[in-house]
């Protein structure tokens, strides 16, 4: 039988890495799709495959009520809306910002007549329209337009629709995206370490990935302390221990001729926290050090 099931015409601004990729995706799906990107040449190939060109992002607006825009930054998303009218378009800011940035373009969606929904995408270009590579985009703002809209952002890759407040999604974004340059940092001092050992850097790199997922279900336990403000439940390496062994990591630092500067802030985080009280504590209590 026909598939008569009407599919939603979208408009994407931006043509850049990742809005290529968004926009092959829709495509692929039958999704009518109209373009717009700054620098013309980037709109051929897609042209060729069925996308509408428009000459100027007031066009490309003007064309849907969907507008998906994934540009380098908030500045580039002022400068490209510009100039366009918003009223009642179903605005969906896929750009990366910080949650200020966020919730002050939706009051700005808001002022021009748009709904607004805001986008953080836990993905890379080439993981997009690949569910099973894992990706998906955090979403927050107008839930009622999430709900009008998940199918056809989901196309791209999963979705997860994280609140009304519209910096949200920027703020999840932000929040796992500083935990993997954490986890960075900490590699980075692993491999500096055997750097100039004979060890064969491929060798370390399985035991890493493997350790570092055998460690990650800690996040839970951590949720659990910050609910129930009790930073000893469950802890099998309390606090008192842990900084008790520091010296040994920062000597083996030394003797390697390894700067112990992506360590010693956190370590120095865990000495301040060690009272005579919480030794008992894992690691908990130095978020509460963090927040300022
Ligand atoms: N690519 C990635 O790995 C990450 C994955 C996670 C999410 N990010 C964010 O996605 C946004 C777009 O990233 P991108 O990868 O598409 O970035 P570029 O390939 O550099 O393309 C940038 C597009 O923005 C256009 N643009 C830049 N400045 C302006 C401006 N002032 N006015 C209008 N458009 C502008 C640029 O146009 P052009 O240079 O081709 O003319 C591209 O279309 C981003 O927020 C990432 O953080 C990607």
């Amino acid at each position: 039988a026909q598939n008569t099931v009407e599919k939603t015409s979208v408009t994407l601004l931006g043509l850049g890495a990742m809005g290529t990729a968004l926009a092959r995706t829709w495509l692929a799906t039958g999704h009518p799709l109209t373009v717009w990107n700054r620098t013309p040449a980037r709109v051929a190939a897609l042209a060729a495959d069925g996308a509408s060109a428009a000459d100027s992002a007031a066009e490309a607006v003007a064309a849907n009520t969907l507008i998906v825009v994934c540009l380098l930054d908030d500045a580039s998303v002022d400068e490209a809306l510009a100039g366009t009218d918003l009223a009642d378009k179903d605005l969906v800011n896929l750009t990366t910002s910080t949650p200020a940035q966020a919730r002050a373009r939706a009051e700005w969606a808001r002022e021009r007549g748009a709904r607004y929904l805001d986008g953080g995408i836990m993905a890379v270009p080439p993981m997009i329209g690949v569910p099973e590579a894992g990706g998906y985009v955090f979403y927050s703002g107008s839930r009622e337009l999430f709900e009008r809209h998940k199918e056809t952002l989901g196309i791209p890759a999963a979705t997860t629709y994280v609140g009304e407040d519209a910096g949200f999604a920027a703020l999840h974004d932000v929040a796992l995206l500083s935990a993997m340059y954490g986890m960075f940092a900490g590699t980075a001092h692993a491999f500096a370490l055997i750097r100039n050992e004979d060890i064969d850097p491929a060798s370390l790199a399985p035991l890493l990935a493997d350790w570092l997922v055998a460690m990650a279900p800690a996040v839970h336990q951590t949720a659990d302390h910050l609910r129930s403000s009790d930073f000893t439940t469950g802890v099998v390496s309390n606090l008192a221990m842990q900084v008790a062994g520091t010296p040994t990591f920062l000597s083996t630092a030394e003797q390697q001729g390894v700067s112990p500067e992506l360590l010693s802030p956190y370590f120095e985080l865990m000495r301040r926290r060690l009272t005579e009280d919480n030794g008992e504590e894992g690691l908990t209590g130095v978020i509460d050090l963090l927040v300022q």
